[in-house]
């Protein structure tokens, strides 16, 4: 009698339990997932190695001493440009290998198979540049970072964060998501 009546509070008290906290399963979240932000590309490793003052950013004149550098450790036969072979054994090094650009390609933009010092100082420029997002000539490390959606294609749309239970009248109309 007595250990049915306490199996019966515990039961209430799981009940309870259970009703109070309706709907906070870990993965209930879904589509508020914050923003995901990634290094996307190698070259950001070497550039974070151009920074010789340790201030965390890297400036105009860090950039081309080091691309100078890296031009130097590249040309390991000193011949003035950068050779296939001599590329893969840079990209291993610097790069941390070829899976991730850029691509040896990506420097030699005529594709005669060398690289000159100047499409290795191009590209590193370029990329720089592309890194430097408010404009300053300086490259933080959060400039480095970039949003995994700006190279994934997006397979839903973000805006539908308010979603599920209020908008879905909305899409019966326009047909699939957003095509570009
Ligand atoms: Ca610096
Ligand atoms: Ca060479
Ligand atoms: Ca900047």
């Amino acid at each position: 009698m007595k250990v049915q009546s306490l199996a019966a509070f515990v039961g209430g008290a799981l009940l309870l339990y259970a009703c109070a906290t309706p709907e906070q399963g870990p993965h209930r979240g879904g589509p508020l997932a914050p923003v995901q932000r990634a290094l996307l590309s190698a070259d950001a490793l070497v550039f974070v190695s151009f920074d010789t003052d340790g201030d965390l950013r890297i400036t105009q004149a860090e950039l081309e001493t080091g691309i100078a550098r890296e031009f130097a450790r590249a040309d390991s036969n000193h011949d003035g440009s950068i050779s296939p072979l001599e590329y893969q054994a840079w990209a291993a090094s610097a790069l941390g290998g070829d899976s991730l650009p850029p691509f040896r390609l990506d420097f030699d933009r005529n594709v005669d198979n060398v690289i000159t010092q100047k499409e290795f100082h191009d590209e590193l420029a370029a990329r720089f540049h592309s890194y430097d997002a408010n404009n300053d000539g300086a490259v933080t490390r959060d400039e480095f970072l970039r949003d995994i959606g700006q190279v994934r294609a997006p397979t839903q749309n973000r805006q539908d964060d308010g979603g599920f239970g209020r908008g879905e009248g909305r899409r019966g109309r326009g047909g699939g998501p957003y095509g570009g």
